[in-house]
């Protein structure tokens, strides 16, 4: 079960006992319970941990393996093909191996190669949050240190940029999106700030999380991210800022914000390399750089199911 313990950099060594297990997954697949988890290991599908008293031990990774299973029975798929899929996904080894190989194929200028290496592991299951924040985010911050020490040229970063971009959207048709939630989000990059594809990923695992967003990108003027904000009824503007010196930015998009009547405020979200130093003191509902910070904050604040809590605490404060 080699792949069921791959970590990469995600914190994923949290382990639960097969009642809490039984229930995260019902969440998705009301049919789980704990027999046919100990059905699942007995055909060797499965291979928990165990306690020295014997009980069995759940990681997040084996959660995953028991989501690809279910999704896979689903789809009508015999315990064969099942088993063989799953032997597919641990032959293509941990996060960090599937990471390095994909920066090795970019320095050697090998983008279909590198695409493929990414594509297969959407398609033998590797979830789209764990190709996104434990593959793709640390492939590209090695190539950006590859470029910034003169080991690789520029065209090789934009070459990963364009596969990444792709994959982004590619990807997903091996995960069903949540169904909607009805939540509205607005995501924009700062004025002149052209990295976007943290910002991209964020978008898209919202979207995975049955959001709607409408993702602006790149070098976006404060004023049209929040008339486009206003317009949808967004619940969220996420901001993305990569240098200190947004800070400007992010005062333009507070004044513009506190413009529209409380209750039609979006919480504003700061995000990026540059989140905290560029939002010290200003009226942000959450700053973070990790996108992963930004699920749990939404997942308690958005629960599904439950109306949007009152907009614009954060900002009527601050006026
Ligand atoms: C690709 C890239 C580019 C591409 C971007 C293409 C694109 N479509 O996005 C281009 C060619 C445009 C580019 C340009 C430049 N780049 Co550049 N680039 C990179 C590189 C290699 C990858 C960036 C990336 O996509 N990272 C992966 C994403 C997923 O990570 P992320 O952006 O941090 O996002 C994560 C989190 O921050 C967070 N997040 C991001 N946004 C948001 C928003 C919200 C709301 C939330 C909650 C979370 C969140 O979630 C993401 C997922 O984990 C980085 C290396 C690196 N360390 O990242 C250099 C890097 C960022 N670039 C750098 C530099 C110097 C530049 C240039 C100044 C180069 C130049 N001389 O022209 C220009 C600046 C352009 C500009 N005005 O913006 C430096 C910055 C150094 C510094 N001191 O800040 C880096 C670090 C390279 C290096 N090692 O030196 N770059």
């Amino acid at each position: 079960m080699g792949g069921a313990s791959a970590n990469g950099r995600r914190e994923r060594a949290t382990a639960i006992g097969i009642g809490e297990a039984v229930e995260r997954l019902r969440q998705e697949f009301p049919d789980v319970s704990i027999s046919s988890l100990r059905f699942l290991e007995r055909e060797g599908l499965l291979g928990p941990r165990r306690t020295a008293g014997g009980h069995r031990l759940f990681t997040e990774d084996d959660l995953d393996r028991i989501r690809l299973i279910k999704r896979q029975q689903q789809q009508h798929r015999s315990l064969a093909e099942i088993r063989e899929l799953l032997a597919r996904r641990d032959a293509i080894g941990s996060p960090a191996e599937i990471s390095a190989r994909f920066v090795q194929a970019i320095v050697a200028r090998r983008a279909r190669e590198a695409h493929a290496i990414i594509d297969e592991a959407g398609e033998v299951g590797v979830p789209y949050r764990t190709i996104c924040l434990n593959i793709l985010t640390p492939a590209l911050v090695e190539i950006g240190e590859l470029w910034a020490r003169g080991v690789i040229d520029v065209a090789h970063e934009h070459l990963a940029s364009a596969v990444v971009r792709d994959l982004l959207a590619s990807l997903r048709r091996y995960e069903p999106p949540a169904p909607p939630t009805g939540r509205v989000a607005v995501a924009a990059c700062a004025a002149y700030q052209r990295h976007e594809l943290g910002l991209r990923m964020v978008a898209a695992l919202l979207e995975q999380e049955g959001w709607y967003v409408h993702y602006l990108g790149a070098d976006t003027p404060a004023p049209s991210a929040v008339l486009m904000a206003r317009e949808n009824a967004a619940d969220m503007l996420l901001v993305s800022v990569g240098e200190p010196a947004e800070r400007a930015y992010l005062e333009a998009i507070v004044a513009a914000l506190q413009q529209l009547p409380a209750e039609r405020r979006p919480r504003l979200v700061v995000g990026g390399r540059a989140a905290y130093a560029a939002s010290t003191g200003l009226p942000v509902d959450l700053v973070t750089a990790s996108a992963e910070e930004l699920l749990r904050w939404v997942a308690t604040l958005f629960p599904p199911g439950v109306p949007s809590p009152p907009d614009g605490a954060t900002l009527a404060r601050a006026t």
